[in-house]
C-alpha cells in the first residue's frame, strides 16, 4: 500500500474520523463503518490530511488549475489543500459554494476565485452513492468551470444498485459519465488490507468484508 494511504488511515483512526459500529448512511444502508471528515478539527490534523490528498493527486497527475470545495465538508478540505500546494510552491485559486443563494451583498452561490474557463479539481470527503458529487459537478458547470477531476479522502466503492450487473461503483459511474478521474486517498479495499494487517481490527475486518460482499463493486 502506498505511503499516503497508510498515513491517511492511521491519521483517520487517530482523529476518530474513521469509526466502526453500526451507522445508517444517507442511502439508508446500514454500514459497519463511517468516515466523518469533520473530525479533522485542528490545524495540524488538516495540514497532515492535506499532505495525503496532495500526494494522492500528484501521483494521479490530473491537469487542473482551480480547487473547488463543495459545502460544507469540502470547504476546509479544498482550503487546506490549497495551503499545502502553496507550501509546495504552487499557488492555486480556490472556490467553494454556499448552500443557500444570497440575494444581497455579493449575491449568488459561488464564493472565491471565478470558475469561468478553469479546469476544476473538486475536493470532497467521501463518495458512497455519488449524489453529493453529482450536485457539485452540476454547480461547477453552471458556474462556467470545466470539471477536471475529483479528489476524495475515501472511496467507499459501493454500487448504486446492489442488483445491477456489472457491479460498477458510484465513483466509477461518475468518472465515466463525466470523463474525469476520481482520485481517492484510500478506498474500502485499502481499508480492508489495512484492517487485515492490524491486530486490533480483526473483528472489524470480518464485518467490512461482509458489507463489501453485499454493496461493493466488482
Ligand atoms: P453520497 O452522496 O451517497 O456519495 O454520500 C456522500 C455523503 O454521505 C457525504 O458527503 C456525507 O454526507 C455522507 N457520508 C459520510 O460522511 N461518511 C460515510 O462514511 C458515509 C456517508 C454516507 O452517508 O454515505
Amino acid at each position: 500500500m502506498s505511503d499516503h494511504r497508510t498515513r491517511f488511515l492511521q491519521l483517520a483512526l487517530r482523529a476518530d474520523a474513521l469509526r466502526f459500529g453500526e451507522f445508517t448512511l444517507k442511502s439508508g444502508r446500514a454500514s459497519p463503518y463511517f468516515f466523518n471528515a469533520g473530525r479533522f478539527d485542528s490545524g495540524a490534523a488538516l495540514a497532515e490530511l492535506a499532505g495525503c490528498y496532495a500526494d494522492a493527486v500528484d501521483a494521479a497527475a490530473p491537469a487542473f488549475d482551480l480547487l473547488y470545495g463543495p459545502a460544507y465538508k469540502g470547504i476546509p478540505l479544498a482550503t487546506a489543500l490549497a495551503c499545502e500546494y502553496a507550501r509546495r510552491g504552487r499557488d492555486l485559486p480556490v472556490a467553494f459554494n454556499r448552500k443557500e443563494a444570497k440575494t444581497h451583498g455579493e449575491g449568488g452561490t459561488l464564493i472565491g476565485a471565478p470558475l469561468e474557463g478553469r479546469r476544476v479539481l473538486v475536493v470532497d470527503d467521501v463518495i458512497t452513492a455519488g449524489t453529493a458529487i453529482r450536485e457539485a459537478l452540476a454547480l461547477i458547470e453552471h458556474g462556467g468551470g470545466r470539471p477536471a477531476g475529483i479528489a476524495i479522502a475515501l472511496d467507499r466503492q459501493e454500487v448504486m444498485d446492489e442488483h445491477a450487473r456489472p457491479r460498477r461503483s458510484a465513483a466509477q459511474a461518475v468518472a465515466q459519465a463525466h470523463g474525469i478521474p476520481v482520485i481517492a486517498v484510500a478506498t474500502l479495499a485499502d481499508l480492508l488490507a489495512f484492517a487485515a494487517e492490524s491486530a486490533t481490527l480483526s473483528a472489524e475486518h470480518g464485518r467490512l468484508r461482509g458489507y463489501r460482499e453485499r454493496y461493493g463493486c466488482d
